[in-house]
């Protein structure tokens, strides 16, 4: 069979702009890719590096004419996944439609429509294979775990289970032949950077282990894991880091270190394979703060960056989400890694209600921290969860999940929502000057410097301009309604 997956291109300005600072291969397809038999012919075709994704769409199909397509998107993709998979119907009939991914795994039912024949949930690797078994002797996949049809067959009741990730001992060493590894980058930050060093390293992505143990309320990952971690085999993960060609690696965990045991293990088989790579990893502050040792075994072989969600700046709001740490130990767990040489990316969050008082305190909060490499999100309820159907009658623009990149908020703002997107990206920019390669103003190659002095300005610009993907009577909002009323 010929098979053709496809990551469409996004088409919110705020996570166009984040791509120019990082852009990670498409590692689920090489996992995919991995779980069936070789004599199927398999291109992968990431739109993100097209200027003009749809026409580049279209001639891929005419060319490589596949006999099934297989979608990947996140929920702010998907209104462009099933346009992709609308034109796969139009122009090659007999050919068969799979998605999969985090979209369809939390919201299948939103799949379920004519253009898409067939919505896989949760971890791809066992269902994929086997519905390309079925469809390569030309049968209907019967009673394949996680994977729904769609129309008349759509299982309404299954679609409500939360899939549930597979012992991970099943899962292939992912290919990593189907893409050029020249096309995927991430700005690389440490805490102590050298004059000259390379801004934009190529970059790998790896996957050690999923899910986590903790019910923070707004993360998805609990609902995914069932607050379990499930390490990969430490061999298997060494021998799948040591077929990266390049230097640096992003894990796609959703904590890396929360098993110690496993962190040491994982440690010593990487060394023992004499692999030499940079790392940028996934922990809680409170993973950082019980296991200091592991972090310093982790610097030793490579550990450059780590990524905490520090998520708020008062204890009442951590308290509320559920997090199980506080302002102090996200502040230690910070002072720790800087004191290990590893640096920091603390991860904000936002919520819809703030209002100036709440923005001024961030800012000055942030403004106060020693170096540390910031994003910010708004605080946003995952779909396919009680707290998104609750807040779903209080959304307030027309496709929620076309809006859904976590920089959108979806609920209404007490700041008039202009203002509140200047707000934001004023916080985004500040902020962005704690970051250890601006404080230590070391030398960057002019070309590079370029290209991220342009970055931040497209950055810059979404953000301010965030309020121009809601409908137009709500960018003044609540303003604009007072001034109605009155
Ligand atoms: C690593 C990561 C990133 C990386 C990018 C990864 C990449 N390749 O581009 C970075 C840090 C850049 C990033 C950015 C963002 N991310 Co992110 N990210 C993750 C994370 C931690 C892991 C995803 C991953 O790569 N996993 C490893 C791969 C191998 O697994 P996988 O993608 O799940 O694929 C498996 C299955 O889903 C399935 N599968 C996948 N596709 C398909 C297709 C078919 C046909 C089939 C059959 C099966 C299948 O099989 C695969 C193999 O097992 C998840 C959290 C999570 N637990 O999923 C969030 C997550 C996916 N991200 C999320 C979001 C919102 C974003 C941002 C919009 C956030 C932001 N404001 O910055 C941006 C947008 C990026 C973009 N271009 O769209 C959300 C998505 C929510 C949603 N409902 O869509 C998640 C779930 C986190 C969260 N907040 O809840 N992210």
């Amino acid at each position: 069979m010929r098979i053709l997956l496809v990551k469409p291109q996004a088409h919110l300005k705020t996570v166009l702009g984040l791509q120019r600072f990082q852009c990670l291969e498409p590692l689920e397809f090489g996992y995919l890719a991995a779980a069936i038999a070789p004599e199927h012919e398999v291109r992968v075709l990431d739109l993100r590096l097209y200027r003009f994704a749809e026409a580049a769409f279209e001639r891929e199909l005419a060319r490589f004419k596949p006999d099934l397509v297989g979608f990947t998107a996140y929920s702010h993709e998907s209104g462009r996944m099933k346009r992709l998979a609308g034109t796969v119907r139009r122009l090659m009939a007999k050919t068969r439609i799979v998605v999969g991914g985090h979209h369809a795994t939390v919201a299948p039912a939103d799949c379920n429509i004519p253009d898409i024949d067939y919505i896989v949930r949760g971890e791809g690797s066992g269902p994929f294979g086997a519905l390309v078994v079925a469809l390569a002797k030309g049968e209907e996949p019967e009673g394949i775990n996680n994977l729904l049809f769609t129309g008349d067959r759509f299982d309404e009741q299954a679609a409500k289970v939360w899939p549930r990730y597979p012992d991970p001992r099943t899962i292939p060493i992912p290919r990593r032949d189907l893409w050029d590894s020249r096309a995927y980058y991430c700005v690389w930050v440490c805490e102590n950077p050298r004059d000259w060093q390379v801004l934009y390293p190529r970059v790998a992505m790896a996957r050690t282990s999923y899910g986590c143990k903790m019910t923070c309320s707004f993360c998805i990952v609990p609902f995914l894991s069932g607050t379990t971690h499930m390490p990969r085999v430490a061999d298997v993960v060494a021998e799948d880091l040591s077929r990266i060609s390049v230097d640096h690696v992003y894990f796609a965990d959703d904590e890396n270190f929360i098993d110690e045991q496993y962190g040491f293990e994982l440690a010593d088989a990487i060394e023992k394979r004499g692999i030499k790579k940079r790392y940028f990893a996934w922990a809680r502050a409170t993973t950082i703060l019980r296991y200091p040792d592991l972090m310093r075994r982790w610097k030793e072989i490579g550990l450059d960056g780590v990524f905490v969600g520090f998520e708020f700046t008062t204890n009442q709001e951590l308290k509320a989400v559920r997090k199980g740490g506080t302002v102090s130990h996200n502040e230690r767990a910070h002072e720790t890694l800087r004191k290990l040489g590893i640096a920091c990316h603390a991860a904000f969050m936002v919520r819809p209600e703030y209002g100036h008082a709440e923005f001024d305190h961030l800012r000055h909060y942030v403004n106060a921290l020693p170096p540390v490499q910031c994003s910010f999100t708004v605080c946003t309820p995952s779909p396919g969860t009680a707290d998104y159907d609750a807040a779903r009658p209080s959304f307030w623009a027309g496709d929620a999940y076309d809006l859904h990149d976590c920089m959108h908020p979806l609920t209404p703002t007490t700041l008039p929502l202009r203002e509140f997107s200047e707000l934001f990206a004023r916080q985004v920019r500040e902020a962005s000057r704690r970051n250890p390669l601006r404080v230590e103003r070391h030398p960057i190659r002019p070309w590079e410097l370029a290209r991220a002095i342009n970055a931040e300005r497209r950055y810059d610009q979404a953000f301010r301009e965030l309020y121009r993907d809601f409908p137009r009577e709500l960018w003044d909002w609540p303003g604009r309604r007072l001034a109605l009323s009155a």
